[in-house]
């Protein structure tokens, strides 16, 4: 194994920590989720894939029962003993990296100081999984410190309890997992109910995913988006008292909530709606991808977006303006937001040649809601090549 990291985390690491051999560095991708919104927690079917955008971390192993950590681009030192539990207090970007070194504490596989420094290129609360990257690169790096290897299902599972446990956020596995498993040119298809997954090559030879940041950002715990999971655990408890084999609403089809629908509340049973229809055309998208359908796959993903606009409710008008602004432009097979909703990205599906024309008028729709500098930031860009989760430096050539 050789370097092939740019090292810029790893330096930082040593300038701010003193020079010493070993440091492991590893990266992890964020995600785009192309189809598959808010059925993740309700055990139902997604299909993200990675971006080039990721998390890098640089660990090593030292003497000192301590752990000492290095946020790059924050330039943001947190320093605590170590071991940790989620009840102490520490800036909101550490949570991640602690949670994940409790987890392994927990299993017997961290018994020594650590020093890690973390930096990347995935936007924060932009809807593009900048958390599930850091947890994720996070693992690897330890991984790599310790000598010991998960198996990535385990690994996406133990990076996912981070997140319930130290951020309070009750998400579903779907981040974790592309982050780990995704593939370049891939959509990694998920069953978030037994944690099966498959990747899906993207037939994206003519065509390409145009990602838009709103520039309006959220904060996911304590938000609607807990609320939204209450709502689906109340369809659950109302559906299963007729039919008990209903466990979650990955059992609950069409049938079932036309038979139901006097029973549950109308903004329940939209939310059904919702999952139950969205599940399905995750299904649908899965096969249009396989048979290179991409005009079917497009209304697919116009369709989801009008149902998190109208059934579940998590779009705003930003995100709406910029769907339909897409949707107005030659060339566009769909649009939608991506991620939780309430601000964030939406993906676009075009031709290739229609990017440009598409990219100005997005760029012109967001300074039209008051992104000044839409353009020079690059808010709407083309996905292009994704990287895979790995580790890129074993530590073994010193810095020079
Ligand atoms: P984003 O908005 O990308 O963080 C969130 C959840 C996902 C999933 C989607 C909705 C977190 C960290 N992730 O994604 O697990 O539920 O919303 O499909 O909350």
């Amino acid at each position: 194994m050789s370097r092939v990291s740019e090292g810029r985390v790893a330096s930082a690491l040593s300038e701010r920590f003193g020079r010493a051999p070993g440091a492991v560095v590893a990266r992890a991708p964020g995600r785009v989720n192309l189809i598959g919104e808010h059925t993740d927690y309700n055990q139902g079917l997604v299909l993200p894939t990675p971006v080039g955008r990721y998390l890098e971390v640089a660990a090593r192993a030292t003497a000192e029962r301590r752990i000492r950590l290095l946020a790059v681009d924050l330039d943001a030192t947190f320093e605590t003993d170590l071991c940790v539990a989620p009840s102490i207090s520490r800036p909101g970007w550490a949570s991640y990296v602690l949670g994940v070194m409790e987890s392994l504490q927990y299993r017997g596989l961290l018994d020594a100081g650590v020093d890690l420094a973390l930096g990347g290129t995935v936007p924060r609360g932009a809807g593009l999984s900048s958390s599930a990257a850091l947890e994720t690169a996070t693992l690897l790096a330890l991984e790599g410190v310790f000598g010991f290897e998960l198996e990535p299902v385990e690994a996406a599972r133990l990076c996912h309890q981070v997140e319930e446990r130290w951020a309070g956020v009750r998400c579903g596995i779907m981040d974790q997992m592309a982050s780990r498993l995704g593939l370049p040119d891939h959509g990694l298809r998920i069953d978030c109910r037994d944690f099966g997954w498959r990747q899906i090559p993207l037939p994206l030879s003519d065509h390409a995913f145009v990602i838009t940041d709103s520039r309006s950002h959220r904060q996911l715990s304590g938000s609607a988006f807990n609320e939204r999971r209450r709502d689906c655990e109340e369809a659950v408890a109302i559906l299963s008292q007729d039919i008990p084999s209903i466990t979650s609403l990955r059992d609950v089809d069409e049938d079932i909530l036309a038979e139901n629908a006097d029973q549950l509340p109308p903004r329940i049973a939209r939310r059904c709606r919702h999952v139950v229809a969205e599940n399905d055309r995750v299904r649908e998208a899965e096969r249009c991808l396989i048979a290179g359908d991409l005009g079917r796959f497009g209304e697919l993903m116009t369709a989801s977006h009008e149902s998190l606009r109208d059934d579940y409710e998590v779009s705003s008008p930003r995100l709406d303006r910029l769907v339909d602004t897409a949707l107005g432009m030659p060339g566009v097979l769909g649009s939608r937001l991506t991620g939780a909703g309430f601000g964030g990205c939406t993906v676009t599906l075009a031709r290739r040649d229609a990017v440009p024309a598409l990219r100005s008028a997005l760029e012109e729709e967001l300074r039209q809601c008051g992104v000044a500098d839409a353009e020079s930031s690059g808010a709407v860009w083309q996905l292009g090549p994704a990287i895979r989760a790995g580790i890129v430096d074993d530590g073994a050539v010193p810095l020079p």
